[in-house]
């Protein structure tokens, strides 16, 4: 057995970089508290207004976390301690600050709830689909009668879905007509690396936008290149060959150090992809899968969006403003891009895909209204087994829940509310949904929904530990090293198995990419209520020790894996990995 592998040495890299990205990186931090534009001066932190109730820092009692399959209560714990599998978590938003928008917060259930467009193929092969893609500046009328300028795929927020059916590779030529370099990456995605958005693969924009290097410079400091960087200009092609398994992906910008404001502009979209055997499955289809992109967002009092950073034209200096560090909370909540959106649905079963394309918000999601909970039929990489009964699901920064709601069991003109029980004030509620029509339902949940298989730990496989801290000046830190993209934390063989305990003193969405993940146990103890199938997001609460079994695929080369938390991961909780 290969135990305790010092990562850093495991590692072994060839150009031992780098003292000189270290201190950069922890220079950025330290200039974190003087660095703030006066473009974002509106920014304020939750306690400045206590008028406007955006303080989700309490959840009495259950600390956030529900571990009942079904029972009513929401408040029961594995071990009745009121911690969730024994760890030392609270509120995973309670050391986090919510922004205040300065612009009048708009009626809830009021917008209808948008469905992103469907993208269609410019040209299909025996074999392949191919996708385009501008991404470009737009504005969008996010709070009704004002304008808020985003940056969409296609000028859109949501970007437009991607269909990938089953055996078929598909190809997305993106153009960057923005005035930053952009990285798409597709999350979940099995992908080749020169197509997975390594955070240092540019999409350059047009020349007359200046230079981009790597890593920028800071005061003092020389900007960092990286020298095996797959840059392109003004167009790229990325290519994904047909994933494993039918599961609700979801593509967005991964850009260096600016991720963060990135995704918050509105660089993501969905990337459905099928297989067979769901196919032929009778849950529900069409008009009745629908998927629900949630994000949590502040405006400006003109309308722009509110984001706290250091550099708001995302050219020069990465960051955010201090009292930000934690992760950047806004006070609306959106759903596909809309304030706390209506749908007017049937009464029939729905499959909803939840996708948390927050930054740094966590959720606990609950149905008001309504007496029958959620039925988690699948997860980040696809379907379980078997369908699972949910009073509440926790959802943590990129993770995805496929589940029926079934809306048969209402009379029409029955409301049912998506509520957050993390939340308070403005953020306690997401979405309603208003039964408007009675209709015919002939889609069911079978009872076994996939064939999947549970990854046995055994002696042979490799183990590692990952440790996610914040360093002594609170820079956020995997195995006491900022990101660099020289170094890599483990060389891991294709298509091979590990086994990684994720150590965290903080709330940290443990994303890795090209792999699936099973959760192998919580602080030793059998793993949590939402952590059933195959995965690529894993919530690691403050203190906890998780283990994970990672299956690597068979595309070689160099990925990332890294805190999803998309502030911490752009202020260095990122690591290089090497699939050999
Ligand atoms: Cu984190």
């Amino acid at each position: 057995m290969k135990i305790g592998t010092n990562p850093a040495a495991a590692g072994a890299p060839d150009r031992r970089p780098t003292k000189a990205a270290m201190s950069r990186r922890t220079l950025v931090r330290s200039i974190g508290a003087v660095g703030a534009l006066a473009a974002l001066a509106g920014c304020t932190t939750s306690d400045e207004d206590p008028g406007r109730s955006v303080k989700d820092h309490t959840v009495p009692g259950n600390g956030g976390h529900d571990n009942t399959h079904g029972n009513g209560q929401h408040d029961e714990t594995h071990d009745g301690s009121g911690q969730w599998n024994g760890s030392d978590q609270g509120d995973p938003n309670g050391d986090i600050n919510t922004l205040t928008s300065k612009a009048p917060l708009p009626a809830r259930f009021r917008a209808p709830l948008p469905i992103p467009e469907q993208l269609k193929p410019v040209r299909r092969t025996a074999d392949t689909d191919y996708y385009e893609i501008v991404q470009s500046a737009a504005t969008a009328e996010i709070i009704p009668g004002l304008r808020t300028e985003i940056m969409g795929y296609n000028g859109t927020f949501p970007g437009p879905t991607i269909t990938q059916d089953p055996g078929r590779r598909v190809v997305v030529t993106h153009r960057n007509d923005l005035p930053v370099p952009t990285v798409v990456h597709l999350h979940g995605g099995t992908t080749a690396y020169d197509s997975d958005g390594y955070p240092t693969d540019f999409l350059l924009p047009a020349e007359t936008y200046g230079t981009f290097p790597a890593m920028p410079a800071m005061p003092g400091m020389p900007a960092m290149s990286d020298p095996d960087a797959l840059v392109s200009r003004l167009r790229r092609d990325y290519t994904y060959p047909p994933q494993p398994r039918a599961a609700t992906l979801w593509y967005h910008d991964h850009r260096m150090d600016f991720t963060g404001a990135s995704v918050y502009r509105g660089l993501a979209g969905f990337h459905i992809a099928h297989d067979a055997q769901e196919q032929a499955l009778p849950l529900p289809k069409g008009s009745r899968d629908v998927p629900l992109m949630i994000a949590d967002r502040a405006f400006a009092a003109d309308g722009s969006f509110l984001y706290p950073a250091l550099d708001a034209t995302m050219r020069t200096t990465p960051g955010v403003d201090k009292p930000y560090a934690n992760g950047v909370m806004g006070d609306v909540i959106l759903v596909n891009g809309a304030p706390w959106p209506v749908m007017k649905v049937d009464a029939a079963r729905y499959r909803f895909r939840i996708l948390n394309a927050s930054n740094a918000r966590t959720y606990q999601l609950a149905l008001d209204g309504s007496s029958e909970g959620f039925t988690q039929i699948g997860t980040d990489h696809g379907l379980l087994a078997a369908p699972l009964r949910q009073d509440t699901l926790v959802i943590a920064a990129a993770e995805r829940y496929d589940v029926i709601i079934d809306f048969g069991r209402h009379k029409v003109g029955d409301e049912i509310t998506l509520v957050n029980r993390l939340g308070s004030g403005s953020t306690a509620a997401v979405m309603r949904f208003v039964v408007a029509r009675a209709t015919k339902d002939t889609s069911s949940v079978p009872a076994t929904l996939s064939g999947t298989t549970a990854i046995t730990p055994s002696g042979s496989m490799t183990q590692r530990i990952m440790k996610f801290h914040r360093g002594g000046q609170g820079e956020w830190l995997i195995n006491d090293q900022a990101f660099d993209p020289s170094v890599s934390l483990a060389d891991v063989p294709a298509g091979s198995t590990e086994l990684w305990t994720v150590v965290s003193d903080f709330h940290h969405p443990f994303h890795i990419h090209n792999a699936t993940v099973q959760v192998v146990s919580r602080d030793g103890r059998a793993p949590g209520p939402y952590d059933h199938g195959w995965k690529d997001t894993v919530f690691v609460n403050k203190g906890e020790k998780v283990q994970l079994a990672i299956r690597f695929s068979t595309h070689k080369g160099r990925y990332v894996f890294h805190c999803h938390n998309l502030e911490h991961e752009d202020m260095g909780m990122m690591a290089t990995f090497r699939i050999t």
